[in-house]
């Protein structure tokens, strides 16, 4: 009798703990369920994005790099050139489109800005059937660093006296150096602009044999809408990985030849930075704000905003991570580019492991001063090592678009910081 007691009790205890074992089981079950279903919430806010995360991290993990293709339509090149060439040795009448930049202060703008309007200035003058010219004024010529390939741009060569000449500017309106026989067209916005641009006929609009117009615009979606020029215009200029921005990285290429000089620092660089092929990169583009060329202090809000930009690249990081297990996150890096020094400084000691970023001088090219040598340098260095990581988190920054464009990095998987997606 005792002894079925004593089992009874056993068997009793043994049922409590088994059902508070199970019932503990359950709730962790049901509390993994529940992170994992918010997790795939998160995943699937985007799944366009997802999918194409989880194909990147594929290619990463297989060291395979996506976006290097050579996707820009060729179709139009050879009859462009033999154009180009046949103008410039005035074998048929003067005919010419230059992107006019005069220096500071003379409404061109930033790198990001001249790149943006030399690529859609001349986009322009192959729709138009002009010779594309750049004249780029700067105390460091540009030509020592970028060199023409395919067609001879370079202003200071063309035989242009005697021609008559129409001047413009594309952009706000404000620049102080223009000479005075300048046209402005009507309005200030680039919205006003790209609505006047949409409805010129410029085979008509220009009537002078060498038309020179300053913008820091890049306005692709204007010639792309144009009454006259989109049907040509999406023959040339496609839409590349899904944004407008691709066509500069078909323009870059198709104008510019690096010179031996710059390949030697970009050597330098990429090997300051242990930049191996092996190693996938975030590429960073931070834009603090022109303060940051005037001596003036950055105040807390920069690094709140900073830390934003690096939480996303973590969060990326965690994503790949959870699509490609086999994919070594650790030996990761995050190429900064920022205009600011202070940023630099405060990332590499709080990242060290991570921030990897050139110690260059940084400057403005366009505001203040002209630039010195070592200033050029560092914005021509950071922005094409930019453009060669594998992901970006980017600023709202027409910087960070050309590196994008450049790259031809996907409008899907990349990201501005300040409005992360992942
Ligand atoms: N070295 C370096 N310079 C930078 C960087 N970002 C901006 N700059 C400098 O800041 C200038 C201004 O940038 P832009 O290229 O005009 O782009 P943005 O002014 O940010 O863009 P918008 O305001 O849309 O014109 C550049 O010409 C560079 O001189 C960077 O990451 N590295
Ligand atoms: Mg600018």
């Amino acid at each position: 009798m005792r002894m079925t007691k004593k089992r009874s009790l056993c068997y009793l205890v043994l049922l409590v703990v088994g059902s508070l074992a199970v019932l503990l089981l359950r709730n962790q079950e049901s509390s993994g369920l529940q992170a994992h279903s918010k997790k795939v919430e998160a995943l699937t806010k985007h799944p366009g994005l997802m999918r194409e995360l989880k194909r990147f991290s594929q290619s990463l993990a297989e060291g395979r790099k996506l976006h290097r293709t050579e996707i820009c339509s060729r179709s139009w090149q050879d009859k462009y050139i033999k154009l180009h060439k046949s103008i410039l040795r005035s074998k048929q009448s003067p005919n010419y489109l230059v992107f006019n930049c005069g220096g500071i202060n003379h409404g061109c703008g930033g790198y990001g800005n001249r790149i943006g309007a030399i690529s859609t200035i001349f986009l322009l003058a192959v729709l138009t059937n002009k010779a594309f010219l750049i004249n780029w004024k700067s105390n460091i010529s540009i030509l020592d660093y970028l060199q023409p390939k395919n067609i001879d741009w370079d202003f200071s060569k063309a035989k242009l006296k005697g021609l008559t000449k129409g001047r413009h500017l594309w952009g706000k309106g404000f620049e102080r150096k223009l000479s005075d026989d300048t046209l402005l067209f009507k309005g200030n916005t680039k919205g006003e602009f790209l609505s006047w641009f949409k409805r010129t006929n410029f085979v008509k609009f220009f009537t002078h044999q060498v038309e020179l117009v300053t913008s820091q615009w890049y306005f692709i979606s204007g010639i792309w809408k144009n009454n006259f020029l989109w049907k040509k215009s999406r023959r040339i200029a496609l839409k590349l990985r899904g944004h407008k921005y691709s066509f500069i990285g078909c323009a870059y290429d198709f104008l510019f030849k690096r010179t031996p000089r710059f390949e030697k620092l970009l050597q330098d660089a990429r090997h300051s930075l242990k930049w191996e092929n092996s190693v996938p990169r975030i590429g960073i583009h931070f834009r603090a704000g022109d303060f940051s060329f005037k001596d003036i202090k950055s105040d807390s809000s920069v690094f709140v905003r900073l830390e934003k930009y690096f939480d996303c690249a973590k969060r990326l990081e965690k994503i790949l991570n959870n699509f490609s297990p086999s994919l070594d996150i650790s030996s990761m890096r995050w190429f900064l580019a920022t205009d600011n020094i202070e940023v630099k400084q405060y990332a590499q000691k709080k990242y060290p492991k991570k921030v990897i970023s050139l110690g260059i001088q940084v400057e403005h090219i366009s505001s203040i001063k002209e630039p010195s040598r070592a200033g050029l340098e560092g914005v021509l260095l950071d922005n094409v090592l930019l453009s060669e990581c594998d992901i970006l988190v980017l600023s709202n920054s027409t910087f960070s678009n050309v590196a994008l464009g450049m790259g031809f990095h996907s409008s899907i998987l990349n990201n501005v910081g300040d409005h992360c997606r992942y």
